[in-house]
Parts: structure tokens; C-alpha cells; sequence
């Protein structure tokens, strides 16, 4: 990517991209275009048709999406359909009528099928019935690797399509009934170290494992990427580790210093057992993430344990 390139960040305010805004400035890139929804409603086809026709970028990192924690994909289930299909399908097919040279679109650990064989490697896509909580969720992300796919081998574009693990980092969001479990669980036991509460309740069984990826990794992959590959397949990004619910608790209690009890409360969803990504294809590739996950996990609590983040509703 030339220095000069006009570079479009779909989802500019977002955790994913805002971690790829510090990385392109960090790099020099000064031509990025961004639009917040209010300016720019991704779900219009006609306000993203006008857009890409004004502004022409060369590139574009589709990270504009609905995203949420397990419960608030089981509930909002028609707007994570509706609203991702609708932003991916106006954004890739603009790309294409403007000629943009290269585009890269984010998905999700969550299309690959709930019992496939682990780690999860690339070809495993569509091998098997989805996890019910997220499945219009990764129905939407299948459809976007999907038109990727389809626009490359139709019309020649270069479009690829990368699938992070669980993310957390700077940008993310706390609010309890909507945010994944990671910053969930820092807000929980920071509030009962406050509070001097007996227990902190974890969702679930506790087993569900999990892989973790620190937003800068994946800003840090993705701009390895834009850069250096150029096929049809999808790519994993992700750490190659993953841990149980119940020892990410028992790590942010430690980090937090909280004294109290774990509750695991059964009510709640375990979602899909396990979903670690196979990350043979990155490495090969050259890349590896850095930031190791307590390491990670403490400075985003150092960020964030005196803001206001944690008094939301
Ligand atoms: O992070 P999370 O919401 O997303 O939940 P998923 C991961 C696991 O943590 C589940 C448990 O087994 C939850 O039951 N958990 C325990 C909690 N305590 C809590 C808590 O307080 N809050 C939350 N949120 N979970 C989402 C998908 O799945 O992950 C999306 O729904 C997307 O489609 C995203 O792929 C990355 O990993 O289960």
C-alpha cells in the first residue's frame, strides 16, 4: 500500500477499527477516509452507492459490523442478519462498481460449525449445522466471505476475507447484558472487589473454551495481510491457544484482585464448546501475534478500571 493510498476504515469507532486507524497513522498512512454511521448509514445503498462514487478509496478494511456477546446475539437475532447483510453487500458491491484495489473484509470464529473437528481450519467452512445463538450472526459473516469469494472469481476483484478469534482490547464494550465475556468479567469482579461482594456470577457452566486475541494483534495482522495475501480462501487470525471460561475468571480475578467466590449460573448459554483456530495458514504466512493474554488483559484493566466504562448501564 502506497503511502498515498486513500484508505477507507469501515467502522472507524468500532474496537477493531480504531485499533486499525492507530496502526495505519502509526505507519503514515495520512488519506483515510472515515465516516461515522450518523454520517454515512452503511444499511443505505444508495448514501454507500454516493459515497464510494465521492471519495474513490484505493482501499478498503470492511470492520463495520453489529457485533455482541453471546446474549445479545440470541436476542437481537433479526437485527445481526438484517444490519451485517445489509452493510456487506452495499460496501462489497460499491467496491467492485469503483474499482477499489483492494478491499478486506472481518468475519468471525462463529462460521465455522458448532462440533467441527478442532482447531478449526479454513476448509472446515461449511461443513455442519452453526451454533444456534450467533447463527444469523454467522449466516451474515458466511454471506460475506461469500460475495468476496464470488466477486473475485466473477469480476477479478481482490477481495479477501480474514476470521478473527474472540477479540478484546481498547474500544470495547462493558455493558453486561450485550458485551462477550472478557471485559464482562473485568467489570464484574472490579464491581464486587468495590462492592465487597461475596460471589461474581460467570454465565454458564464455566467449560465452554475460548481463544483470545488482542485487538492491536489483529490491526497488526491485518495490515500484514492487506499487503501480502491475495487469494479466495478465508485466513484465521488468531493465537493458536485457548483457555476454559472458568480460568479466564480465575486469571481476572487475580489481575483485578478480587477475593471472593466464582457462581457459575446454568440459566445462562454456553454457546458453542470450543472454537479454536488452527493458525497454520498465518504462520506460514510469516505472521504471530505478540501480546500475550494476561499481559493484554492487564493493561486494557489498567485503561479502563478508573473510566466511566465501568458505571454504564
Ligand atoms: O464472549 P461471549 O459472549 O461469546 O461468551 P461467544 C463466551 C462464553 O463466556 C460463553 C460465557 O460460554 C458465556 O456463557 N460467559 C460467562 C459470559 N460469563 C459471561 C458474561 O458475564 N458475559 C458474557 N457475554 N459471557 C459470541 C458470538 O460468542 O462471540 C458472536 O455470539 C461472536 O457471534 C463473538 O462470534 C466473538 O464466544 O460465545
Amino acid at each position: 500500500m502506497n503511502k498515498n493510498a486513500k484508505i477507507y476504515v469501515a467502522g472507524h469507532r468500532g474496537m477493531v477499527g480504531s485499533a486499525l486507524v492507530r496502526k495505519l497513522q502509526a505507519e503514515g498512512y495520512q488519506r483515510l477516509i472515515l465516516r461515522t454511521s450518523a454520517e454515512l448509514d452503511l444499511t443505505n445503498q444508495q448514501a454507500v452507492a454516493d459515497f464510494f462514487a465521492d471519495e474513490q478509496p484505493d482501499y478498503v478494511f470492511l470492520a463495520a459490523a453489529k457485533v455482541g456477546g453471546i446474549q445479545t446475539n440470541n436476542t437481537y437475532r433479526a437485527d445481526f442478519i438484517y444490519q451485517n447483510l445489509m452493510i456487506e453487500t452495499n460496501v462489497i458491491h460499491s467496491a467492485y462498481i469503483n474499482q477499489v484495489t483492494k478491499l478486506l473484509f472481518l468475519g468471525s470464529s462463529c462460521i465455522y460449525p458448532k462440533l467441527a473437528p478442532q482447531p478449526l481450519k479454513e476448509e472446515y467452512l461449511l461443513t455442519g449445522l452453526l451454533e444456534p445463538t450467533n447463527e444469523p450472526y454467522a449466516i451474515a459473516k458466511i454471506a460475506g466471505i461469500k460475495l468476496c469469494e464470488a466477486y473475485r472469481s466473477q469480476y477479478g476483484c481482490h477481495f479477501i476475507s480474514v476470521m478473527p478469534t474472540n477479540l478484546y482490547g481498547t474500544n470495547d464494550h462493558y455493558d453486561l447484558n450485550n458485551s462477550h465475556v472478557l471485559p464482562a468479567l473485568l467489570r464484574k469482579f472490579h464491581t464486587a472487589k468495590i462492592d465487597n461482594a461475596p460471589a461474581v456470577e460467570i454465565w454458564g457452566s464455566g467449560t465452554p473454551k475460548r481463544e483470545f486475541l488482542h485487538v492491536d494483534d489483529l490491526a497488526e495482522a491485518c495490515f500484514y495481510l492487506m499487503q501480502t495475501y491475495d487469494e479466495a480462501e478465508l485466513i484465521n487470525i488468531g493465537t493458536g491457544e485457548d483457555i476454559s471460561i472458568k480460568d479466564l475468571a480465575l486469571l481476572i480475578k487475580d489481575i483485578v484482585g478480587y477475593s471472593g467466590e466464582l457462581r457459575f449460573d446454568a440459566t445462562k448459554p454456553d454457546g458453542t464448546p470450543r472454537k479454536l483456530m488452527d493458525v497454520s495458514k498465518l504462520h506460514a504466512l510469516g505472521w504471530q501475534h505478540k501480546i500475550d493474554l494476561a499481559e493484554g488483559i492487564r493493561a486494557v484493566y489498567d485503561d479502563v478500571h478508573q473510566t466511566s466504562l465501568f458505571n454504564a448501564s
